[in-house]
């Protein structure tokens, strides 16, 4: 009786957890007007919080830098698909920082969380 208690208890706590971190991400995105403008830039940043990148798209110049700092309380990882770079697991105000002498258009995610998809570096002049 009292285990079956403790695992609602679980469930009600995850799903409150999960409907935060939707409410999060989706009121964050407009708040960053900056973030996918044409002109590119030498460094740009990036802070991942509530869980999601923000600005989920940065421009950078070639040989530019971008610096993600994980701000959230939880881990996350800012990891490109393509492989070009994986920060590994940064923890709260950790952060990683990645020059791109390529250009082209990076799309990464975090490893950790699913949701956290499609955010995009583009380098090019
Ligand atoms: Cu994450």
């Amino acid at each position: 009786m009292k285990t079956k208690i403790i695992s609602l208890a679980l469930v009600i706590a995850c799903s409150l957890f999960l409907l935060a971190g939707c409410g999060g991400k989706s009121s964050n995105n407009s708040m960053n007007p900056t973030s996918s403008g044409n002109t590119p830039v030498a460094a740009a940043s990036v802070s991942i919080e509530n869980f999601a990148f923000s600005p989920a798209t940065v421009h950078v110049k070639i040989g530019g830098t971008v610096t993600w700092t994980n701000k959230d309380a939880s881990p996350h990882t800012a990891t490109d698909l393509g492989g070009s770079f994986d920060s590994g697991s940064l923890n709260t105000d950790q952060t990683f920082k990645k020059a791109f002498s390529t250009a082209g258009t990076y799309t990464y995610h975090c490893t950790i969380h699913s949701m956290m998809a499609n955010a995009t570096v583009i380098v090019g002049n």
